[in-house]
């Protein structure tokens, strides 16, 4: 169903980074009157990272008309324990070549998941495995779930709302993710309409964390972006 409860929507964005270095980002869609509500969460947020804290903070925030919002089902999920990580780092491979990716961009793929971090949004692939050279951060998304009062952030729902935006657009095969805070092992595979999370995708501590995008062969990139970044979706 195509229904969203906002009278007068409005995304709120949170940037942080310190030295030039990005280090928290995140996005919520709420009614206007909870802007203030929301801005403080994500202030308090960025303040308490783990990689802070930080020395720059953005927090921006965009009326939305309620027409354009889209409504999408959350993916469906399956959850994957394994003993080690070189375990975990397999079993995403394999999970990328049952939908279809090559082995030759599946180990591309996890190559450059497991060896960069930094990066404000998700590198984009190839089919072929081979960098576009595009980085994409999508905006404009939240869960219908979402906590207006818990500023601790919700790794799981926040990832499964960004993975259901970015397997809606336009192109994408697939999207990995390691998360950058260096005592979240969990990652996740989104892929066939499946968000699968994988654990330990890092040893403790590790320093990288980061997201990718594997896209069709001959996809826009620029319709990507724009869909990725402009087009306000509500998963729930
Ligand atoms: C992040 O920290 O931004 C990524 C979190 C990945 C969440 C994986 C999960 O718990 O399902």
């Amino acid at each position: 169903m195509n229904t969203h409860p906002f009278r007068a929507p409005t995304s709120v964005t949170m940037r942080a980074s310190r030295e030039g270095r990005h280090i928290s980002g995140a996005e919520r869609i709420v009614d206007a009157r909870d802007v203030p509500a929301a801005s403080a969460l994500l202030a308090t947020r960025a303040a308490r990272h783990p990689l802070g804290p930080p020395d720059e903070m953005h927090i921006a925030a965009h009326a939305l008309r309620p027409e354009d919002i889209r409504v999408l089902p959350e993916l469906k999920q399956e959850s994957h324990e394994l003993p080690s990580v070189a375990d975990a780092r397999h079993t995403l491979a394999r999970i990328l070549r049952s939908a279809g990716i090559s082995e030759r961009a599946a180990d591309r793929a996890l190559h450059t998941l497991c060896t960069i971090t930094g990066v404000p949004g998700a590198q984009v692939l190839d089919e072929d495995g081979r960098d576009t050279g595009v980085v994409v951060r999508a905006r404009r998304l939240d869960h219908v779930g979402s906590s207006l009062s818990d500023p601790q952030k919700n790794h799981f729902l926040e990832a499964l709302t960004l993975a259901t935006k970015v397997a809606s657009a336009p192109g994408v095969l697939a999207e990995l993710c390691i998360s950058d805070d260096p005592s979240y092992l969990r990652g996740y595979v989104a892929c066939a309409g499946t968000y699968h999370r994988v654990s330990p995708l890092k040893e403790e501590g590790e320093p990288v964390g980061t997201r990718i995008i594997l896209v069709r062969r001959g996809t826009d990139l620029e319709a990507l972006g724009h869909y990725l970044r402009d087009i306000p979706v509500i998963v729930r």
